[in-house]
């Protein structure tokens, strides 16, 4: 059992009552900041007769209306910051698919907090002061490379920038430095053991024993198919740009469900279609408030992950923080198929485990008159198998059948060569939605 293995132990393993006491005591004082400086939250409030002093209890958090992405979007770039611009040190923001990008700011102190809280999730998962780190996320607007990297310089861990792409110098940089950990997207990452292999490196070559991923999601039969690639323990950690970027919520060496730094956001879960919060262990829409951000604070921000929470303090770890579990997808990826909702991660967990297919895969959906129609694109391990026709017809109506088992549903199964699936090197694109353009 780790004893020693905290960041900020005291905070880290505080009791319930007095975790409850700091955040309802922060959770005051930033519904009443948010009100005094930013006028979007003061104009909300005032529509509907909210004061800031009418929140005394985690009860009355209900009355404060939701923040979502289109009212970030409304004020772009800087009208939701809560500082004069003077006082922010860093921006970063989340490229959007369409339109402007989400900016987030940072004053010197949230930048502070933000390093205190990913080194948290870093010593959480079992990283420390020997290990030499490689980042594979790309630095620039996105959170996750500087968000990584200043957590993990704060505990002391030799950090290479690597960035992202270029993926043979990725392993030859793992290989000649003799990196420890490695800090990727989870997709990227099972590329990155795919070209390891292709130059000819074993998971015994490389000294890499940690992956810390996170930014997308990654079923656990995704996850153990990135171990093995690379022969290393896998975790995920979890967060947003427009809360801070990582160090929301990471997996400690337990892996019992990602522990929420609940000193420094408020989580509900709520039903997606009420709106309502919803009970402890029930799955929903994760809303954060943040309790501590100075630059840009948000207020029941609706995250659009779908997920649950579990309050019980009994990690092997010691770390009393509820615990999140892995995101089941986003509400935004979840599709409606002959009236049937899938999740991208359900199709993930039967590829992963169907035997003779890779792991990369990618899911189209086209529309033939009123029907909607899915395509599962996965590559076979073994190329020669495409020339080998019974038995790829029976490798096909295995596939079928196992997704028809858990969906409920008939897809089509399309077996391609090994590595014709486009990999990226920041977050995978699984599902290509053709439905509105135009029909076949
Ligand atoms: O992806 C922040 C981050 C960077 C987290 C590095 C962890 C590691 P955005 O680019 O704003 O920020 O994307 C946020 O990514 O709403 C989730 O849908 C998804 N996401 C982030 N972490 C996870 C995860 C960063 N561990 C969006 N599992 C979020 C599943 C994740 N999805």
């Amino acid at each position: 059992m780790a004893t020693n293995n905290y960041w900020q132990k005291e905070i880290e393993t505080m009791k319930r009552p007095e975790l409850e006491a700091l955040q309802l005591e922060r959770l005051k004082y930033i519904v009443n900041y948010c009100y005094e400086r930013v006028p979007f939250y003061r104009n909300r409030f005032d529509e509907i007769g909210l004061k800031p002093g009418d929140i005394r209890s985690f009860r009355d958090v209900e009355k404060i209306p939701f923040t979502t992405k289109d009212d970030i979007r409304d004020n772009y770039p800087f009208g939701l910051f809560a500082v004069p611009r003077k006082q922010i040190v860093r921006m970063h923001a989340s490229s959007g698919t369409t339109g402007k990008p989400t900016v987030v700011g940072y004053t010197r102190n949230d930048l502070e907090t933000w390093s205190d809280l990913v080194a948290r999730l870093c010593v959480a998962a079992g990283a420390n002061d020997e290990d030499i780190a490689q980042i594979s996320f790309g630095y620039g607007l996105f959170t996750g490379a500087l968000g990584l990297h200043y957590g993990l310089e704060k505990i002391g861990a030799s950090v290479v920038p690597a960035s992202s792409g270029n993926t043979e110098k990725q392993v030859m940089l793992i290989k000649d430095f003799g990196a420890t950990l490695l800090i990727a997207t989870p997709s990227y990452a099972l590329h990155i053991g795919e070209v390891a292999r292709d130059m000819g490196y074993t998971p015994d070559d490389l000294k890499l024993r940690l992956g810390l991923f996170g930014s997308e999601g990654c079923t656990e039969e995704m996850r153990d198919a990135v171990e093995e690639s690379l022969g290393i323990f896998a975790t995920d950690n979890y967060g947003m740009s427009e809360l801070m970027g990582p160090g929301v919520s990471g997996d400690c060496e337990f892996r019992t469900g990602m522990h929420i730094a609940e000193d420094h956001f408020y989580p509900e879960i709520i039903d997606r279609n009420t709106l309502k919060p919803l009970g402890e262990g029930e799955i929903g829409e994760l809303a954060i408030t943040t309790l501590t951000k100075e630059g840009f604070p948000l207020l029941r921000y609706r995250t659009k992950d779908i997920t649950k929470i579990n309050y019980t303090p009994d990690c092997p770890c010691g770390r009393t923080g509820a615990r999140m579990a892995k995101i089941m997808g986003r509400s935004d990826d979840m599709f409606k198929i002959k009236g049937v909702n899938v999740f991208p991660s359900q199709i993930e967990s039967v590829l992963v485990t169907t035997p003779h297919i890779g792991p990369q895969y990618q899911l189209i959906l086209t529309r033939t008159g009123f029907m909607d129609n899915i395509e599962v694109v996965v590559e076979v391990v073994d190329g020669s198998l495409l020339e080998r026709y019974s038995e790829l017809e029976k490798l096909e109506n295995n596939i079928r059948h196992r997704l028809q088992t858990v969906l409920g549903l008939d897809c089509k199964i399309t077996l391609k060569e090994p590595r014709s699936i486009e990999r990226t090197a920041g977050k995978a694109k699984r599902v290509i939605d053709l439905r509105n353009k135009g029909t076949i």
